[in-house]
């Protein structure tokens, strides 16, 4: 009897431990394959590339995932940022997003960081009517200065693409003609980007490109631009104006318009000539330009700057993650101010009389 309670006791001791060993494989299995799962969700795409706009649930509602837009409530009232300081430059805004100068970041360092992501960045220009003549400036120097070493897919849209000249690119890297319509209205091409460049982002680039960059054509690099300007939204702050009250900033001024900013109001001038982030990022903005300019001219009214002043009104809702200084877009007519160590991009001289369709 004695005997026969020892052999039971050791049978249900025999079986609970086989239990805890089978379920403790178990669940070292279930970790390997979840390892493996996440293993292949491809590392260049890994961020969020689906186009969410707001007033639709996000994915994922449930995790409390608010994304990571800065988005102000209108008209809050606060002091102007600057980013000088008498000839010191200040390198981050009151929301904490860095503002990118010379010295505030080491280039092998982040392109370490980035070659391994396999990235892609798209680029826009238009070079519509006259403006082809800068194209071929632009395109070379952008070889020689734009994402060196990385991949980038350069889309230019054009009215001539016959015209588009042959510029030799480096091993992954390319060009794309689309064909747009001319116009006889200069304010219409400028303005009209924001609509094409939402169209591309929607048609073509979602599934392949990471980042784009949205650039004027009468422009040339002529120093490095590359992964220190990467971000979810970048805004290059206009080298014109970044020493003036913002009551001076030529924002919209007309209440009537959906980009008017009030004189006590705004951050800084942004350039519509150099914007740019993550494909979902800027596809938001490029939409919610186009439909505020849209549905400003079903109401015949133009703001001051076209697509440049909703521009402005968007990024002082949707604060950029990141301001690119006017290194990265200065004027070939200024003089370099004593700030800025380097010039990375800038506007040619250019006749205006000669080479807009309208003055
Ligand atoms: C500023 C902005 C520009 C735009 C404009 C207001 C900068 C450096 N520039 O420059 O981006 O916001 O104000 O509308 O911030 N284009 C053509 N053909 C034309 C006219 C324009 O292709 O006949 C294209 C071209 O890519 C050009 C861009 O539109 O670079 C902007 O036109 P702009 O350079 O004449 O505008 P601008 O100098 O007033």
């Amino acid at each position: 009897m004695h005997l026969l309670n020892v052999k039971f006791v050791t049978v249900i001791l025999l079986l609970i431990l086989l239990g805890v060993l089978y379920s403790y494989i178990f669940r070292a299995y279930r970790i390997v394959v979840s390892f493996e799962q996440k293993d292949k969700i491809p590392v260049d795409r890994a961020h969020d590339s689906s186009l969410v706009v707001p007033d639709q649930p996000a994915p994922h509602a449930d995790f409390r995932a608010h994304d990571s837009s800065l988005v102000v409530p209108d008209h809050l009232q606060y002091e102007q940022p600057s980013i000088v300081k008498g000839n010191d430059v200040v390198t981050v805004t009151p929301w904490l997003a860095p503002v990118v100068w010379e010295g505030t970041f080491n280039p092998v360092l982040l392109d370490s960081i980035y070659r391994p992501k396999n990235i892609t960045i798209a680029a826009t220009v238009f070079a519509v009517g006259k403006y082809i003549m800068f194209l071929r400036n632009f395109l070379e120097t952008a070889e020689q200065h734009f994402f060196v070493g990385f991949r980038v897919h350069v889309y230019v849209f054009t009215d001539q693409p016959k015209e588009v000249p042959m510029v030799k690119m480096a091993a992954g890297r390319q060009l794309m003609v689309r064909s747009v319509p001319s116009s006889k209205r200069w304010q219409e091409i400028s303005a009209r980007r924001m609509e094409m460049i939402q169209t591309l982002i929607e048609e073509k680039l979602f599934k392949s490109t990471d980042y784009i960059f949205c650039l004027d054509v009468d422009s040339k690099f002529h120093g490095r631009w590359g992964t220190e300007s990467l971000g979810r939204l970048v805004a290059v702050v206009h080298p014109g104006y970044y020493r003036d009250k913002r009551s001076r900033f030529p924002y919209e001024r007309r209440p009537a318009s959906r980009a008017y900013i009030a004189p006590e109001e705004g951050d800084f001038y942004y350039c519509g000539g150099a914007f740019g982030g993550l494909l979902q990022e800027v596809h938001l903005l490029t939409k919610t330009c186009r439909a505020n300019f849209e549905a400003d001219a079903q109401e015949d009214i133009e703001a001051a700057w076209q697509e440049e002043s909703h521009l402005n009104r968007y990024m002082w809702t949707n604060k950029p993650s990141k301001v690119l200084s006017p290194e990265y877009l200065w004027q070939d007519f200024k003089a370099k101010n004593p700030e800025i160590q380097i010039i990375r991009f800038s506007g040619v001289v250019k006749n205006y009389a000669e080479i807009r369709p309208n003055v």
